[in-house]
């Protein structure tokens, strides 16, 4: 026992004590149109994104409801977008990958759909049902999973909408991703790479 714990503590020690989370990122930057929304194409970087696909759109604060601080994303802007960015973890620990999910509400249909990408790997597909859900009432979920990367100490993390038709989008916000040393993770991992 006291081998173990010399051992988690060494690897503690690795990561910044005051920290909770290796990533934090709710789409606060750049700033986006008050009131509107910008469009972000593929290719272009939006903050610490890329986007992988066609096209997103960043809501601006007093566009709608955001679940952490005022800006949130639109996976589809004119067709489905996919953002990815690249988080530097430590091998051989578990993470949390969390997000907030909503859905534009604007338009049809109902059911908007999507997809969480690790290293190229689907980690976790997701839908959320606008029924009932209003620009002032998104109706936002906290939604989660762990994951295990075995060799790797790049955790690339992509959002990537499957909307059909495209157009009005998965909604997303406060994406997270934490250690499991540092926070209290239940279940197995979802995916190990
Ligand atoms: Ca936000």
């Amino acid at each position: 026992m006291a081998a173990v714990l010399s051992g988690l503590g060494g690897v503690t020690s690795a990561t910044p004590a005051a920290a909770t989370a290796v990533f934090q990122n709710g789409f606060e930057n750049p700033t986006a149109t008050v009131g509107s929304f910008d469009l972000y194409s593929a290719g272009q970087q939006m903050g610490v994104w890329t986007v992988t696909r066609d096209d997103v759109h960043l809501i601006g604060a007093g566009f709608w409801q955001s679940s952490e601080g005022v800006q949130s994303l639109d996976l589809d802007g004119g067709l489905n977008g996919a953002i990815k960015t690249s988080i530097n973890i430590t091998p051989l620990l578990s993470y949390k990958v969390s997000y907030d999910l909503a859905g534009n509400p604007a338009s049809g249909p109902t059911i908007k759909t999507g997809k969480v990408l690790v290293n190229g790997n689907v980690a976790q597909s997701f839908a959320f049902d606008i029924t009932g859900k209003s620009l002032s009432n998104m109706g936002y979920v906290h939604k989660s999973f762990l994951i295990l990367l075995t060799t790797s100490s790049k955790l690339n993390l992509e959002f990537s909408s499957t909307t059909n038709p495209a157009g009005f989008g998965p909604v997303l916000d406060n994406v997270r991703v934490e250690s499991c040393l540092l926070v209290l993770c239940h279940g197995q991992p979802a995916v190990r790479l």
